[in-house]
């Protein structure tokens, strides 16, 4: 999978990509990331990347000429992306849905922009979507381009070394994850729950399956319209409703 991320901060860009799983999956060859500095793309004898926003206001705005240079060397040096991606407060949501639908693109490219944001036309051009990590304000887009990476990443072959990992995912099925203990089995004078120890391994399956349940019903019902649900799985959330009525 190919990505290519334009910035005036690719240090900060590298540093969130060299380790970890990402990083790992980089030394491989598994991902083959291109960080551009937008400076790069300037003509001018100072590198200017933003200037004052016509109409009047706070604050400055990136310059479009920076961008549209950036994407052309991108396209000659290392093919068409087949997303462009703008990192904005004002993009659609990030989900795995969407971190699934970018990682069946093959090649995207991320667009972080910085100040007040990036000139209209930039995203008029080349953007193929415009996407928020959530609602909250930051300095720029390059957390959130990390964040889309590192969640597309983990969904190309081989990235997780453990294939099994990525489909039992919090979210792989759309549910939230059961609870991990590790060694020791008393700490602190908390021990772990003893079925995970009992050795029974249809009866772990099964608390798990109900721990993820339980705890996506309790944290985060809105997950259940959209949760892939088996049949044992819908019997047990009438179970506990039923119950519930029973003792209210
Ligand atoms: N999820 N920001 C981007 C500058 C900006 C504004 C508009 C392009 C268009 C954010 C978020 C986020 C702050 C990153 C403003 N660039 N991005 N930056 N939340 O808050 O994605």
């Amino acid at each position: 999978m190919k990505f290519d991320v334009v910035t005036i901060f690719p240090a900060m860009v590298n540093a969130g990509l060299a380790e970890g799983v990402v990083g790992r999956a980089r030394d491989r060859g598994l991902l083959d990331i291109g960080v551009h500095n937008l400076r790069d793309f300037t003509t001018d004898r100072h590198h200017v990347v933003d200037d004052v926003p016509f109409g009047g206001g706070p604050g400055m705005v990136m310059k479009p000429e920076p961008f549209f240079a950036a994407m052309e060397a991108i396209i000659s040096r290392r093919g068409r992306p087949q997303a462009v991606v703008v990192l904005s407060p004002a993009g659609r949501r990030f989900s795995q849905d969407e971190a699934r639908r970018l990682a069946d693109c093959g090649h995207v490219a991320l667009l972080c922009g910085r100040y007040e944001g990036i000139d209209e036309r930039v995203r008029e051009r080349w953007a193929t979507d415009e996407v928020s990590i959530g609602d909250y304000v930051l300095s720029g887009g390059e957390l959130p381009g990390l964040v889309v990476i590192d969640a597309v990443a983990r969904l190309v072959p081989g990235v997780v070394g453990d294939e099994q990992s990525v489909e039992g995912d919090s979210f792989g099925r759309g549910l939230l994850d059961y609870p991990h203990y590790t060694r020791p089995a008393e700490y602190a004078g908390l021990r772990v729950p003893e079925v995970l120890t009992s050795g029974h391994h249809g009866e772990i399956r099964r608390w798990r399956r109900q721990q993820a349940l339980r705890r996506t019903l309790e944290r985060r019902p809105d997950l259940l319209d959209t949760a892939a649900l088996d049949e044992d799985e819908r019997e047990w959330l009438r179970e506990w409703s039923a119950r519930r009525a029973r003792t209210e």
